[in-house]
């Protein structure tokens, strides 16, 4: 069985850590499939990932606490930077990835969704950096995107207290984008993955890559980029004017081609 599944459904795929019965943990082979398979995306077909977790429970309950309990200083080093190494990879993925949280969302848990371009969950997901109750630090930048995503405030208080929070509170400080009843995460995820989908690709990673690059930018510097990117790498391609002639033609199929 596969500790990560990778099923593609048209235009867009789902990734799901398959570890149930311990939660879907990240320990060491997990976090190389999910590395593998997100080497392994094929971009010429994929156009945009959904990241979720096995089973009704977990999204992902943290990295694996007996796999961390005996490490030593260097194995730690090397810990961390195998799980950044690998959730940096999918923040930067050509492709927006959308976290479709199912249940606890701890720690790494919270870590890996925070890396997603957006997150949805379900009403019964808990979310939390627990870390200092068990001596460590958040390692999988924790630290840096819980801040940048909720303000520096409202993450030291998350963090410092270790404490949990359940999907409304999530909703409320900025950490996810919906709240959805368990049943319904999955097909509204997927039909949010199927309007990205349908939009013209060089566009969508256009704006990802403005929004991700842009936000280490001052403004001024910013908007220079996306005037660049705007003009240098949408307008005279396919698929500018594919959607350009579509509205023209008041026609609502669209063929885009990513070109
Ligand atoms: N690691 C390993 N195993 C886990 C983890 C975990 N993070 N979470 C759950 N499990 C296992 C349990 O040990 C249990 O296994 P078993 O059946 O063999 O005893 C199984 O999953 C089911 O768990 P529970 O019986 O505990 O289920 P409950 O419904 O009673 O409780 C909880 C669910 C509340 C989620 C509970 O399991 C829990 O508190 N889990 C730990 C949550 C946590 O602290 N996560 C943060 C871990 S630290 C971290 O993620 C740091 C990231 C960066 C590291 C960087 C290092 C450099």
């Amino acid at each position: 069985m596969a500790l990560v599944e990778y099923e593609v459904k048209g235009g867009y795929a789902i990734i799901t850590i398959n570890r149930p019965e311990a939660l879907n943990a990240l320990n060491s082979a997990v976090l190389d499939e999910l590395n593998g398979v997100i080497d392994g995306i094929d971009l010429n077909s994929v156009r945009c990932v959904i990241v979720t977790g096995a089973g009704e429970k977990s999204f992902v309950a943290g990295a694996d606490i007996g796999e961390m309990s005996n490490l030593t200083h260097a194995e730690g080093v090397a810990f961390g930077e195998k799980g950044n190494k690998v959730f940096r990879k999918l923040e930067t993925l050509p492709v927006p990835v959308i976290a479709a949280i199912n249940g606890f969302a701890l720690g790494g848990g919270c870590e890996l969704s925070m890396a997603c371009d957006f997150r949805i969950c379900a009403d019964t997901a808990v979310f939390g950096q627990p870390e200092v109750g068990l001596g460590i630090t958040p390692g999988f930048g924790g630290t840096q995107r819980l801040a940048r995503l909720i303000g520096p405030g409202m993450a030291k208080q998350l963090i410092y207290t270790g404490r949990n929070i359940k999907a409304d509170e999530a909703f409320r400080v900025g950490l996810v984008n919906q709240v959805v009843p368990l049943a319904d995460l999955m097909a509204t995820v997927e039909k949010l993955a199927g309007t990205i989908a349908g939009n013209a690709p060089i566009a969508v990673r256009a704006c990802k890559k403005l929004i991700n690059e842009g936000l280490e930018m001052d403004m001024d510097e910013a908007i220079m980029f996306e005037a660049k990117v705007f003009g240098e790498e949408c307008i005279e391609t396919n698929d500018q004017r594919e959607g350009m002639s579509a509205f023209l033609e008041k026609r609502k199929e669209k063929n885009f081609t990513n070109s």
